[in-house]
């Protein structure tokens, strides 16, 4: 008999995006999928993805799950880790670590070691409430069954093995990396891809910090400027508000009357605000670059199709991300521009990274091979990722 597969995401397109995602992967497998919608949604944009999803996928069931009830404790758990293996096995040691922000380097047993300057700041506050409640989660990790993972074993070998060896201080249930995460079908093309199917090969760089990122309008500025100066055409998705609010603010107002101008004047490039089928861009032959915040659903979108990533790792669990990609060979990452808004980073040094991110010959020859290495992970015989479903699946029966 095939398992009944119950799904509950947390708040956040971050979130919720792998968790559709998943569930159409094991839909798809002939598991029987419900997805526990938590009510009230946080945001418009997040309802709107449901309904659409839902009616894309009549035979996934809705449950409508009310923030204050508690589920059964008689259940198998299992969790759904929506950042790199490289951040969640700092995640997991948490409970037990006092951090020193002294210290340059952090060494956890068996684990590789993590630069104590890309551990978010408010980490390092055990008053924080993300702190506070990120140890809380993870004292509860060791009372689930497995880690469900949106990561390939090739892409992050030196954290996984040692997760599964059973060498770590502390005893982890089994992670099971089962990404690239696939697209589901969701109908409708977004205007920004009429505007891509005019430009050349791969000759766009394509510019989103996701969808909780609101920057300073002279960081924006700065941003668009390196932008023209670099000669590259773009598409650029820019946000104004954080956390998944509706998007208010005129696109005039947002990037400036003059830069907008200029922007249309050189006909060098779009700006959009508007949410937009960001898989759907990166699919599109004419993108050549990725400049982005290194979110974890944005790096496995640019891996599993070999597209080369700029990183600005702006906050949470960014930097390690961002590590992955440079140790991976996927892109480049200027450390010393520092967590949004430490300081202006200038349109010349964006302009510079553009540039090398759109004709470095020796990123642009890597990038590929870890395309094809995603890709492998689900190929359908002797996937990497691929025989871990079918591991996690056989788990689920019991
Ligand atoms: Br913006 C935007 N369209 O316009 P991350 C994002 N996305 O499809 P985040 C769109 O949202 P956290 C848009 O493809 C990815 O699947 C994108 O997740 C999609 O970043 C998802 O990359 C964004 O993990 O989350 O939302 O900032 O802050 O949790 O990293």
């Amino acid at each position: 008999m095939e398992p009944h597969i119950a799904l509950l995401p947390s708040a956040g397109m971050g979130h919720l995006m792998p968790f559709l995602r998943l569930a159409a992967m094991l839909a798809s497998r002939n598991c029987k999928v419900t997805l526990l919608t938590a009510q009230p949604t946080v945001s418009a944009a997040e309802s709107k993805h449901l309904n659409s999803f839902f009616s894309a996928h009549p035979h996934i069931q809705r449950l409508d799950f009310q923030l204050a009830d508690h589920p059964s404790l008689s259940i198998s758990y299992y969790i759904l880790s929506t950042t790199s293996a490289r951040f969640f096995s700092l995640i997991t040691h948490l409970p037990h670590l006092t951090l020193e922000s002294s210290c340059v380097n952090l060494k956890l047993h068996g684990l590789p070691s993590f630069s104590i300057s890309n551990i978010p700041p408010p980490i390092f506050n055990p008053q924080n409430l993300f702190t506070t409640q990120m140890i809380s989660n993870a004292r509860a990790i060791s009372r689930v069954k497995g880690v469900v993972s949106n990561t390939f074993h090739w892409f992050e070998a030196e954290t996984i093995e040692p997760l599964n060896s059973g060498k770590t201080s502390i005893t982890l249930p089994q992670f099971l990396p089962i990404g690239p995460f696939k697209h589901y079908e969701d109908p409708g093309k977004c205007s920004s891809l009429s505007w891509l199917d005019e430009q050349p090969a791969k000759s766009v760089v394509y510019v989103s910090f996701g969808s909780r990122t609101a920057m300073s309008k002279d960081q924006i500025k700065e941003i668009g400027e390196g932008l023209l100066k670099s000669k590259q055409k773009f598409l650029w998705v820019l946000k104004s508000v954080k956390v998944d609010k509706a998007e208010e603010t005129e696109l005039k107002e947002l990037v400036g009357h003059s830069l907008l101008e200029k922007i249309e004047e050189k006909k060098q490039g779009i700006v959009v605000k508007e949410w937009v089928k960001q898989e759907e861009i990166l699919t599109h032959h004419a993108i050549g670059g990725f400049f982005s915040h290194c979110g974890w659903n944005s790096t496995m979108e640019a891996a599993q199709r070999g597209v080369p990533m700029l990183a600005w790792t702006l906050n949470g669990d960014q930097r390690f991300n961002a590590e992955v990609v440079e140790k991976a060979g996927l892109g480049l990452w200027p450390k010393h521009w520092g967590w949004l808004g430490e300081r202006l980073v200038k349109s010349e040094e964006i302009e510079e990274k553009i540039e090398e991110l759109m004709q470095d010959h020796k990123l642009r020859s890597m990038v590929p091979k870890v395309g094809g290495r995603g890709q492998n992970g689900l190929g359908k015989f002797g996937g990497t990722s691929e025989k871990v479903v079918g591991q996690l699946i056989e788990m689920l029966k019991l």
